[in-house]
Formats: C-alpha cells, structure tokens, sequence
C-alpha cells in the first residue's frame, strides 16, 4: 500500500475512510480505542499456580541421564504460568535446577538478577560468585547480582537440586539484557568464602525465625534477607507454624514462595494451592492471598516490591476477607 499524501488523508471524506488511511501511516485512533491501554485496576494476567518439586526431581534426574553440562551449560526447567510461554510471574522467572556429582557449570554473568534456594545437596556442593565459592546446602540462599559472573559446581556423592529466580521478564520488558560467557569457561576461585553478603545459611535464618518468633504475638514470623537483598528483589523468610495462617493481603507486586520447610495451603484468589517442601508457588500483583499450615512451613519469598517502590507503583490494597 502507498503512503497517503497529507491531501489525501485531509481530504478524508469519512471516519472509515479515514481509519483506512492511518493504517497506512501506522497511526491509530485513540478515541476509537481499538485495544483499550488503560483498566480500572490490575488485569490479573498471570494466574496462581504451584509447581511440584517431586515431579522436577523426577524430570531432572531423567535429564541428567539425557544432557551433561557441557552441552545444556545449565541443566534446569522453567517454571512457566499456565498464563503465558515463559515467565513465572511479569517479572521474575523461576527454575529447578540440578548439577550431579563431578560435574562443574560455566561460569557466566549477566545483566538479570539471581538468587538461588537449595532444596537437596551435600557437603561439596557450591556456587562461584565473583571468585568466591559458595557452600550451597539445603535452605541456604546465595545471591548472584546484576552482572557478578558465576557458575556452579559439586564435588560431593549426590545430586544438588536448587530453585533459582531470576528478574529476567523485566529485563526483556526494559531491554537491558546483555550475557557474556566466562572467556575461560570457569571462573579461578580466589577465596573460599567464610562469611559473604551474597549467602544466607539455613542455621542464621532458623535462629533469626526463632527470635522473631519469640515476638510475634502468635502471628507468623517474617524476617528479610537482605535489605532488600538485590535491586529488583526483597527476599525474606516467613515462618507459619502449626495451625498459623498469614493475614490476608492483597499487594502490587509479584511473589514467589519456595517451600523451604514443611507443608501447607495457600488460597490465591478463588484458587487453593497444596504445597510441600521444595514446591514453589506464584502469586502474581493484586491476589488476596493468604498461607496456612496444620503442622508448621517455612515459606522463603521472593518479590518484585523494590521495583514497585522505587517507581512510585506500591499499593497495598484492602482484603474484602
Ligand atoms: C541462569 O543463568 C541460571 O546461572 C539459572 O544458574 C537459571 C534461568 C533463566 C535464565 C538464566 C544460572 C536461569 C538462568
């Protein structure tokens, strides 16, 4: 089609006429909101949804019969909504992840946040960051932030299983994505850190629970990790025990809980999740969602709230329950 003149397109004797030439000058008529662009309140896209750690173990471990390292760089599966083809929630992607023993993972770095929660590893297992190795062992955290390289690996007898999370949706939205691999492949380990801002031991945060706990009123505990811990991510740790369910909230910003401990419900909206421990569960922005346990969980975190905050976007809003 040729581009309408200016005449032509003054000239427009009718709204059809004239909504035919736009198109041509790829131009749209606001008034005649052909698809709306503004809503009255979140569209709730994404949709709450629970993922089974068993039923990745089992995929994992068939993968680790199937792929090594060196081809799949990261053996891992995407948890992705049944909203869309790839994202857990609008921001952030989740994935199970499995390195067997002797195996080592290339080291990398990119533009994206991690951040990593170990479900099962044994002594050897490790994250590199920066140079520093990183125990990894069940409940401990392990930050990798905008563009630290990192890679992993496991010199013990048993599969390591981790839940990683990622703030890689928002940076496809914003297009900030650069990668770059390792020019040497693995990264040289300078230190074998004792203490480091980029890990959360399981034991600090089972004491920190159990002091915030104390304090609590009977409510159940939450404690942060960090502060928040990376750029586009607040991480914390919440504890219900027997019988204690989380006040219901309902807030603008995505969440992603990994079951560190125990098991429970979570009520997302009209939806009722079970979970387990490593199970992972997403409740996207805007879902009254509340968490019950019968016999006691620890529900690790992971929210896009400092996006939120920093863009002026945080509401929290009234539970109608
Ligand atoms: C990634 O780089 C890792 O480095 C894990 O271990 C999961 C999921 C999506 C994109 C990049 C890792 C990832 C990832």
């Amino acid at each position: 089609m040729t581009s309408p003149t200016p005449q032509q397109l003054a000239q427009s004797g009718s709204l059809e006429e004239l909504y035919g030439q736009l198109g041509a000058v790829r131009m749209g008529a606001g008034w005649a909101k052909p698809t709306p662009s503004l809503w009255a309140e979140p569209k709730k896209s994404f949709a709450p949804f629970v993922w089974s750690y068993a039923q990745a173990k089992g995929a994992l471990d068939a993968a680790g019969r199937l792929i090594n390292t060196e081809l799949a760089e990261r053996r891992n599966l995407i948890l992705q909504n049944p909203a869309g083809d790839y994202a857990t929630s609008r921001t952030i992607v989740a994935a199970y992840q499995m390195i067997m023993p002797g195996e080592k993972a290339r080291s990398h770095r990119h533009t994206p946040n991690a951040l990593r929660l170990i479900i099962d590893a044994e002594p050897g297992a490790y994250t590199v960051v920066n140079g520093e190795r990183l125990s990894m062992m069940p409940g401990d955290v392990v930050l990798t932030p905008n563009w630290c390289w990192h890679g992993h690996g496991n010199e013990g007898r048993a599969c390591a299983y981790w839940l990683d999370v990622l703030d890689v949706p928002l940076v496809q939205l914003l297009e900030p994505m650069f990668f770059e691999p390792h020019p040497d492949d693995f990264e040289k380990e300078s230190v074998v850190a004792n203490a480091s801002p980029m890990h959360f031991s399981w034991a600090d945060t089972q004491r920190r629970l159990a002091e915030a706990g104390a304090r609590s009123n009977g409510a159940p505990a939450e404690i942060s990790l960090g502060d928040p811990a990376l750029d586009t991510m607040a991480l914390s740790m919440i504890e219900l025990k027997a019988g204690q369910g989380t006040p219901p909230r309902k807030v603008i910003a995505n969440s992603v809980f990994g079951v560190a401990k125990g098991a429970g419900t979570t009520q997302a909206g009209d939806t009722t999740l079970s979970w387990s421990r490593g199970d992972v569960i997403v409740v996207p922005a805007w879902q009254e969602h509340v968490h019950r346990s019968d016999d006691g969980a620890v529900l690790f975190r992971v929210t896009d709230e400092p996006v939120m905050e920093k863009l002026g976007f945080l509401r929290e809003g009234k539970p109608a329950h």
